[in-house]
């Protein structure tokens, strides 16, 4: 396995809309693997492949908690089949907007249908973290970002303050 360079906002790659893949393959699975070291190493709970590059309809996810043994889930193809009308709110964050994080409101449900590490189809519901943090990464896979369900005045302000940050790290790489 091998840790990725996670792709920072402002960047015309994160808004690449990801295409299906054709076949959960080998080579998908060591996609997948590095994907799941790079969300560790971040760490986070969750990554889309867009935020290493790969403009494919991946998603790697891992919601359990530090004392607990690791969950890891893999989401091929994924789609959301319903959302629920009640809503619920989350202060997100997101390896593309490191740093920053706000309020987002979501549908709290919904119905999930993918297919997982071996290829096989799957559908189930989710609630809470699960039903935010997939709506997340589906919105990775459409070129959106968490900071684009903010307003236009908070999403500029942390945008300057990215393409700033990326400034000094070019003069003085950490
Ligand atoms: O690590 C992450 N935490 C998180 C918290 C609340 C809602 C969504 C997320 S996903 C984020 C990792 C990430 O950027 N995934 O795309
Ligand atoms: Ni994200």
């Amino acid at each position: 396995m091998a840790i990725r360079d996670i792709i920072i906002a402002p960047d015309p790659r994160l808004k690449q809309i990801s295409l299906p893949v054709n076949e959960v393959d080998d080579a998908l699975r060591v996609l997948m693997d590095d994907m799941l070291e790079t969300m560790y190493d971040a760490p986070g709970i969750g990554l889309a492949a867009i935020q290493v590059g790969e403009p494919k309809r991946v998603i790697v996810m891992d919601l359990a908690n530090e004392d607990e043994t690791p969950a890891p889930r893999f989401f091929v193809n994924p789609e959301i089949l319903s959302v629920s009308e009640d809503l619920a709110t989350y202060e997100e964050g997101c390896l593309s907007v490191p740093e920053f994080y706000e309020d987002v409101e979501r549908p709290a449900h919904c119905r999930i249908r993918y297919l997982d590490y071996n290829g096989v189809e799957q559908e189930e519901d989710c609630d809470e973290l699960f039903a935010t943090c997939f709506q997340h990464e589906m919105d990775h896979l459409e070129g959106v970002l968490f900071i684009d369900h903010l307003s236009k005045l908070k999403r500029s302000m942390m945008l300057k303050k990215l393409i700033k940050a990326k400034k000094l790290m070019e003069k003085e790489p950490a």
